[in-house]
């Protein structure tokens, strides 16, 4: 029986990989190489640092620890530029009537995210009171596809996570449900996500009684 529903932030509430791909693009051209959107979608569902790791890979570059660090926090001060203009209006189709339709129905809700921007987003979007808990990159040590961000989000609600579903657009973030033991349903192409349960385009496609189907 679904108790809870736990979201992957970035896919599947909102795009932000745009502005991900925008600040990730500007620091490859810095380093006077290009940096194309095919190669954005292997940073999707990845976390700060070793999304840096693709991108020096891709343009052949070593750098040291201390210099990884200062390119990351120049790439989140490029991305936060864009986070902190984000309204409403970018809350992918479906998400927030979903959220509410959960909490008419004492369906728990929690985040799931990898970003350490979580809040900011959320705050953004004006979505922040729709999540009973809110698990991001601030609270895990383990990137997915350990399950460890989705464990806590069941264990932060009381919930087993047998009675969790959750709503992913990686293919990392499908196996970190799995192996936490949840139902997964992956947003997005069914070829690349087949491990998921169930794939659809987008929440505008979820509703109460399909989740009660799962
Ligand atoms: P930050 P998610 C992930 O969000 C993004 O998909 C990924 O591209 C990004 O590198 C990661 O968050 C870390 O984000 O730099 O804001 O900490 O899909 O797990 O919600
Ligand atoms: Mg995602």
């Amino acid at each position: 029986m679904i108790k809870a529903c736990i979201f992957d932030l970035d896919g599947v509430i909102v795009d932000t990989a745009k502005y991900h791909y925008i600040a990730w693009k500007d620091l490859a051209h810095e380093m006077n190489f290009d940096f194309t959107e095919k190669d954005n979608e292997r940073l999707k569902g990845v976390s700060r640092m070793a999304s840096l790791d693709i991108l020096l890979e891709i343009g052949h570059i070593n750098k040291t620890p201390q210099e990884k660090e200062r390119l990351a926090a120049k790439k989140n001060e490029n991305y936060r530029s864009y986070i902190l203009k984000m309204t409403p209006d970018e809350i992918l189709p479906g998400a927030a009537a979903f959220l509410k339709e959960c909490r008419d129905n004492k369906i728990a809700t929690a985040l799931g995210s990898a970003s350490k921007n979580a809040m900011t987003i959320l705050s953004r979007l004006q979505l922040t009171q729709l999540f009973d808990v809110i698990i991001d990159g601030t609270k895990t040590s383990k990137a997915k596809p350990d399950p460890e961000v989705f464990l806590k989000g069941a264990e932060a609600l009381g919930i087993s996570p047998t009675n969790c579903v959750v709503f992913e657009d990686a293919e990392a973030g499908i196996e970190a449900a799995l192996a936490a033991g949840m139902k997964c349903v992956g947003i997005g192409n069914p070829k690349t996500l087949n491990k998921a349960n169930f794939v659809i385009d987008g929440l505008h496609q979820m509703n109460i009684q399909h989740l009660y189907n799962l």
